[in-house]
């Protein structure tokens, strides 16, 4: 049984439970109507208007060790509820997903000692209008599919798909559902531009590595890349 706490407003669903984090059980997963700090990577904002969306923080005290394991997992379950919609999602690594390249979902892993606060946000029923305030193409599940969805059905089943692919990671490992991600990404060969924080390049992405990053061939050599903003060029 997963114990869900809601919650009218928060500033942040992952800062709640960040804050929280020594007092709330494994698997507890906080969730709120509309966030009004939402925050993205690198300070980053993740725009959070009230009942529309899913605003998600799974507390995960098993496996903290391995964000970006999690940060796949979330997507992996995320592109898995979105099919459910007839969609036809598409991954972007590291954790973004995107429906006709457009982003509607995302996801922020964030760890403390005594464990990892796993963030999801999706856009269910954002309307159009809203969706263009977002400096970068955006969509929502209404946004493609032209009908209002249920917003507690979407969240029952991303849960579902993603304690599945969880409890696989921690009965067989990871390789399975590493191997999964990699077919999903098609990245492999592709040339991409990297931004990480401390610097930018070109290459080709040559393979993925145990840890999720991504082995990238440049004309200096290789480059590991775990953290970052990659386009493909
Ligand atoms: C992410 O960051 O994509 C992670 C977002 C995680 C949000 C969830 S909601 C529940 C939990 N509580 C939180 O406070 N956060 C998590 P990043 O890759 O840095 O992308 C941020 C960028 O996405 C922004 O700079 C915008 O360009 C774009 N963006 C902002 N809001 C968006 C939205 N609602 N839909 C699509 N794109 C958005």
């Amino acid at each position: 049984m997963l114990n869900i706490i809601n919650f009218p407003v928060l500033d942040s669903t992952n800062k709640y439970a960040l804050e929280n984090l020594k007092n709330l059980p494994d698997r507890t997963v906080i969730t709120c109507e509309e966030q009004t700090g939402g925050r993205g990577r690198l300070q980053r904002k993740w725009l959070s208007p009230p009942q529309v969306n899913i605003y998600c923080s799974l507390v995960l005290k098993n496996l903290t060790e391995k964000p970006a394991m999690l940060t796949i997992i979330a997507a992996l379950a995320v592109l898995e509820t979105l099919r459910k919609y007839n969609l036809a999602p598409q991954l972007k690594w590291p954790n973004d997903v995107l429906v006709g390249g457009k982003k509607i979902c995302g996801i922020l892993a964030e760890t403390k000692p005594d464990g990892l606060v796993l963030g999801i946000g999706v856009n269910v029923n954002t309307p159009p209008e809203i969706l263009q305030q977002i400096e970068k193409p955006a969509t929502s599940l209404l946004a493609e599919t032209g009908q209002i969805v249920n917003k507690p059905k979407v969240l029952t089943e991303l849960l579902e798909s993603f304690f599945v692919f969880y409890d696989h990671v921690l009965s067989r490992g990871f390789a399975y559902i590493a191997q999964i991600w990699q077919n999903e990404l098609q990245i492999i060969d592709k040339k991409v531009r990297v931004k990480t924080v401390q610097k930018e390049f070109e290459g080709t992405v040559s393979q993925i590595d145990a840890d999720g990053a991504l082995i990238i061939q440049t004309l200096t050599g290789l480059e590991k890349v775990l953290a970052g903003d990659v386009y493909v060029v």
